[in-house]
């Protein structure tokens, strides 16, 4: 097997490789990947560094036509690419093209906002003094990206980067390098110039800490656990360097007694259960109010057995495999807390197996799960979803505040009093009504509250704000 390697100041290297193994039939290798060491990422940092200067001042129509190319490709190769995605990293087939139909229209996006970049001109409140503010490119930014969305957050994240004129450093989860080298070498072949982008693949106590480590990275944005995130933070602080993190959510969906009965079912088991609930947005607790409760157990129930848990790329399957064997040992893990905390299984909890070995998990409900239990209190990141009863309205909107996280909140009523009343008050950065908590657009913003998100959002024109530093200039006439 050829070693897919790192690209570093425009050359690919390295041979030092690790397999990229597949969680729907662990003895399929996808690919061998480089691994970067501490030197590599180093020489990454340097490689990017050196070419910011150049690419800062690049001209947008360059980067409109690298970033259009990229976007262009990615869709013609959407089939190919969603193959490999769901064979790294679990998600189904269809889930996969579609994410990788969204990184596409995210390079397409930016693409078009390359050709947008704009200042004001203000009058000084002194006389014959105009104000200029424009927005200049950061440096060279560091990005951490999780293994959750192989294809779809590295666009997110290098799309917005390159339009606004920084060079990057990009870290892949090391779990699935599989599509992040197909986006570099995409771009690389689209014409991006020597050291612009830099791929390090590898660990992040190795690849990542030395980006931390580094003086020479102006931002970090980073996508991943609230431990990491914690670190890119306090190492960001020392080093006096702009950071942005998302870190995850326990995302409430409220279903309330006047609720269409399949709206909130299909919503419930959509962002609870798909992509294997390992999606920062999934709706892990499900706050349901007395009158609807017994009933909307019982249909939830009904749907989870009609759900398929099978290989990623069999057609009908709906939900793949967990993604490893530590993240299915953390899934079981917290299904036996869920018991010992007296929640009731209702639905699944059971390891199943299948023609090809991978780690299947059925989809597991608990009821009767109050909101100070553990499973309703922290982020499992698996298809483990509890139900929380509450007498009301009220009840429901604290219930769904009551969280450290506050990433996505969702309602299901036809209530456009409550609706209304939800969306104001919902301590979460993006609220779903009569929708799923997880699946958003690529042009608007994306990012949480409280201990989700910290810095700017990410996507849509919001992107600018992390991506770039303001400057006031002032003229004498
Ligand atoms: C989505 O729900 O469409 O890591 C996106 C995550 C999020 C992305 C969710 N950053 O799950």
């Amino acid at each position: 097997m050829t070693v897919h390697q790192n690209l570093i100041a425009g050359e690919w290297t390295g041979t030092n490789a690790a397999e990229n193994i597949n969680p729907s039939d662990t003895n399929e290798v996808v690919g061998l990947y480089a691994q970067a060491s501490a030197e590599d990422a180093k020489a990454a940092i340097a490689a990017a560094k050196a070419a910011f200067p150049a690419w800062s001042r690049s001209g947008i129509w360059e980067r409109h036509v690298i970033l259009k190319k990229a976007g262009d490709e990615i869709m013609a190769r959407k089939d190919e690419l969603g193959a490999l995605l769901a064979r790294e990293e679990g998600k189904t087939l269809p889930e996969a093209i579609g994410e990788t139909i969204r990184a596409s229209q995210i390079f397409e996006f930016f693409a078009g906002e390359a050709l947008r970049l704009a200042g004001e001109v203000v009058p000084s409140v002194r006389p014959n003094i105009g104000v200029e503010i424009t927005r200049e490119p950061l440096g060279v930014i560091g990005i951490i990206t999780p293994w959750n969305f192989p294809i779809a957050i590295p666009a997110w994240k290098i799309a917005p980067a390159l339009c606004y004129g920084n060079t990057v450093v990009f870290k892949p989860a090391d779990l699935v390098p599989a599509c992040s080298w197909a986006i570099a070498d995409i771009l690389h072949r689209a014409g991006l110039p020597k050291g612009v982008l830099n791929l390090v693949m590898g660990k992040g106590s190795v690849v990542g800490q030395a980006m931390l480590d580094s003086p020479d990275i102006a931002g970090i944005t980073f996508t991943g656990s609230t431990g990491t995130g914690r670190r890119v933070a306090t190492s960001s602080i020392e080093h006096n360097r702009k950071f942005q993190l998302e870190m995850g959510g326990k995302n409430p969906m409220v279903v309330l007694d006047d609720a269409d009965l399949t709206v909130a079912v299909e919503a419930a088991a959509n962002s609870g259960f798909f992509s294997t609930g390992q999606r920062c947005t999934a709706s892990s607790r499900l706050i349901v109010t007395e009158g609807i409760h017994d009933k909307f157990v019982a249909a939830l129930t009904e749907k989870l057995k009609t759900i398929v848990v099978d290989n990623a790329m069999k057609p009908g399957t709906h939900i793949g495999p967990v993604v490893d064997a530590r993240q299915l040992q953390t899934d079981t893990d917290y299904i036996k807390i869920g018991k010992e905390e007296g929640a009731k299984l209702a639905f699944g909890g059971e390891l199943i197996s299948r023609d090809t070995p991978g780690f299947y998990l059925q989809p597991t409900l608990f009821t009767e799960a109050t909101n100070q239990m553990r499973i309703s209190r922290e982020e499992i990141f698996g298809p483990v979803v509890s139900v929380i009863r509450v007498k009301d309205y009220e009840e429901a909107l604290a219930t769904a505040n009551d969280t450290p996280f506050g990433l996505s909140a969702g309602i299901a009523t036809t209530s456009l009093k409550h609706a209304t009343h939800f969306k104001r008050n919902s301590e979460a950065g993006m609220v779903m009504v009569n929708l799923p908590t997880a699946g958003v657009d690529f042009h608007v913003p994306f990012g949480g509250r409280k201990g989700s998100s910290y810095g700017p959002r990410e996507q849509g024109k919001y992107a600018a704000e992390f991506y770039t530093t303001v400057k006031t200039a002032y003229t004498l006439a």
